[in-house]
Order: C-alpha cells, then structure tokens, then sequence
C-alpha cells in the first residue's frame, strides 16, 4: 500500500484529496495545525478521521517536518497548507510570506535530507499570473507571472523553489497551476460560499443584505473534486512537469451573484451593497485557463459545471440551516 502525506489536510482540497487517496487504498498521513480549539482542527475530515493518520506540525517549524517525514517515509507528499486567503495576505504579507513561500522550502528541504525519492505534488495557483493574460484571453504554463498580491508573491516563490529543486537535485516535484476551485467546504469568507451561504440566509429571513468588493471581476471557477483528481494524476505521471488546472470557462462576480439570487428567487438590487472594505490594495480582473497540457498529458478534464458546483453549494446551506434549525 503507498503512504501519501498531505499538508493542509483539513483544509478544502486535503479533505477532498484525503477521501480520494483512501478510495485507491493509500495510507493517507496529515499535517494538522494546531490550534486552542480541538474540535476545528478536524472539522472537514471529521467524517474519515480514523482511516487517517495525524501529527501536529507547522509548515513555519522545520523541525516538525523532519520529524514527520522520517517517522512516515511517505511515497508521495501533496504540499496544500498555506494561508490561502488573497485579501488577508494584504492584512497579514509577512505570515504569508512565512506560510505560504518559505513553508515550501521548508518541506523541500526537509525532503532533500530525509526522503529525496518522494514525488511531491505543490499547490501553485493562478493568481501567479496576475494580470498577464494571453492575446487569446487564457492563461497558460507559458503565461509570464506577475503577482498582484503577497499570497500571489509567496505561490510564485515557491512555484520556482519547486522547479529550482527538480532541476537542481532530481527530486520528483511538480507544481499544479490550479484556477479557483470551490465547494461546500470552501472557507465562507471567498466569495462563492459567501454569496451561497448569505443568501440563503436572506431566504430565510435571517439577514437582510449582502456587502460585497468587486463584482466586474471574473474567476475560472471549478469544483474542489475535480482538481483533486488532477493532483493526484499530476503526480502519476512519469516525469515531473508544471501544469494548469482550469474549467476555461469564466464568470463574473456579479454573474455569480446573479445565478445564485435568481436560484433562490431573490433579487439581487434589494439585498447586494458594496462594501469598500472588500477590496484590494491591488485587484486581479480577469482569470481563465488552458489546461490542454494536463488534458494530453493525462486525459483530465473537469466534470462539474459552475452551475451544477453552486447548486451544491446552495444546497448545503439549505440543508445546514434547516437541519440546526438556527
Ligand atoms: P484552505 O482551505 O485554506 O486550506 C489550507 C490548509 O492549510 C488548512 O488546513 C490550514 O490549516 C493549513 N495551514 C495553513 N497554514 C499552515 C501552517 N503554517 N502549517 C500547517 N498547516 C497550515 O485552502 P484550499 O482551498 O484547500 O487550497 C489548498 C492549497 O491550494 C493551498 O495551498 C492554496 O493556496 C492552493 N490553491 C487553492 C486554490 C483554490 O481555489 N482553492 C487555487 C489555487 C491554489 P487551518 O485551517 O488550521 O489554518
Ligand atoms: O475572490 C471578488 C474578489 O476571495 C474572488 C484562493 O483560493 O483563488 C482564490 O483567490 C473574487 C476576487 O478568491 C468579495 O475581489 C468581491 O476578485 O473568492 P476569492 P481569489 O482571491 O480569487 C486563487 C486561485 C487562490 O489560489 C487563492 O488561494 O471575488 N470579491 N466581493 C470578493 N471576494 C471575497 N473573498 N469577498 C467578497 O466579499
């Protein structure tokens, strides 16, 4: 049976990626962040927490990686932990900084001492590009990176720390360039669970009105379990290369905003306000991918439309209020 290891695996995509490793009969071993509150520490894997194998550790505490990595001797390592949030890296750049770019260094150099066979798989991200975009209006592996943000600045950091140890000390190590992913598990404060779950609050009567930044943005959006699957075939490949994961297919915020609404039978103009305080210092305007590299490398293609991905979305909140009865 093969040991995987994956950071960040109470976050969204770990969670996914954990049920998914566990289907094909891995041994699936997680990194966990501590914090004062026990019970938020597993609350995505809660459900096949004891299938899984844990350890307390930081992607900021080189030591504890260490001790991971020689305790686990995984065969693959899925890199996902990172202070995810774009607007909260303005917030916080230095932690980002931390969390997001030397963590990575952190597990490759770990990896380098310990465990130099591995096939590791890094989160990269889309907003690496920032506001570069192709004459044909995607992004691609070949797309130049100009970061808008210190998460941006971080990912594109240790997107070239991957490449730079692949290159300079043979370790398996590939980045998956993946577009915006979402899901029920999807942190509430992005702004695709926050439009679900606020609205349908307002359905039900519980809140009047929704503030949001920018809606003239537009995201390549695509579910969670779909991307997982692209890194897990990322990582079963024969060698190691660098590839975008994207749906190519682009939506505003404001036509989120708009199907979401109209979903529940709402109207947008009498609840939707814009609040200045979601802005960024520096907005990324338009993102929409090209993953015909991954396509031939591997044959991936997503499966859930965004439509279908919201009405999930939706769904779950219903669900949530209805059965808490909050
Ligand atoms: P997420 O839900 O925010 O999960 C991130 C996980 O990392 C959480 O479990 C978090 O733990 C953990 N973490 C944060 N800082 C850590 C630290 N210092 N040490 C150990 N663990 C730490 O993010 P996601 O959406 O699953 O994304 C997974 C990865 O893909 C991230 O690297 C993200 O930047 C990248 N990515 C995501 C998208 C997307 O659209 N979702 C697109 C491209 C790339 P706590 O919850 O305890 O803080
Ligand atoms: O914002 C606009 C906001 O925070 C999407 C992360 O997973 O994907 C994610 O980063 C858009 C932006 O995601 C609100 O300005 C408007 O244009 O959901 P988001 P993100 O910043 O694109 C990339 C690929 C990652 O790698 C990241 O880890 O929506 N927007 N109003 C808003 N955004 C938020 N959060 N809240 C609002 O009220």
């Amino acid at each position: 049976m093969k040991k995987a290891l994956i950071t960040g695996i109470n976050g969204q995509d770990g969670s996914y990626l954990a049920e998914l490793l566990l289907e094909k009969g891995y041994v699936v071993h997680g990194i966990l962040k501590r914090n004062s509150v026990a019970e938020t520490q597993t609350t995505r894997i809660e459900h096949i927490r004891r299938d899984l194998n844990l350890a307390y550790g930081d992607m900021t505490d080189l030591s504890s990686l260490i001790y991971v990595l020689k305790e686990v001797q995984p065969e693959e390592v899925y890199n996902l932990a990172a202070q995810s949030h774009v607007k909260i890296s303005f917030d916080q750049p230095i932690y980002t900084a931390q969390a997001t770019g030397v963590s990575t260094m952190n597990l490759l150099e770990a990896i380098r001492l310990i465990k130099p066979d591995v096939r590791v798989y890094q989160a990269s991200s889309s907003e690496m590009f920032g506001n570069t975009v192709d004459e044909d209006g995607y992004q691609r592996e070949t797309t130049p990176m100009n970061p808008v943000s210190p998460y941006g600045c971080s990912k594109v950091f240790s997107y070239h720390l991957a490449r730079n140890y692949r290159n300079a000390y043979g370790i398996f190590v590939s980045n998956g360039i993946l577009f915006n992913h979402e899901s029920p598990r999807r942190g509430s404060n992005f702004v695709t669970n926050k439009v679900c779950k606020e609205a349908v609050r307002i359905k039900i009567g519980k809140t009047d009105s929704l503030a949001l930044g920018n809606l003239d943005a537009s995201r390549d959006w695509g579910h969670a379990r779909d991307y997982v699957k692209a890194m897990w075939m990322i990582l079963q490949l024969e060698r190691p290369d660098d590839y975008v994961c994207a749906t190519g297919v682009s939506h505003t915020v404001r036509d989120l905003v708009n199907y979401v609404f109209e979903k529940l039978d709402l109207d947008p103009e009498s609840h939707i306000t814009i609040d200045e305080r979601y802005f960024r210092p520096e907005e990324l305007d338009h993102l929409k991918g090209d993953s015909s590299k991954l396509k031939k490398a591997c044959g991936w293609e997503p499966k859930i439309t965004f439509e279908e991905m919201l009405d999930e979305m939706i769904e779950h909140w219903l669900d949530h209020y209805s059965e808490s009865g909050q």
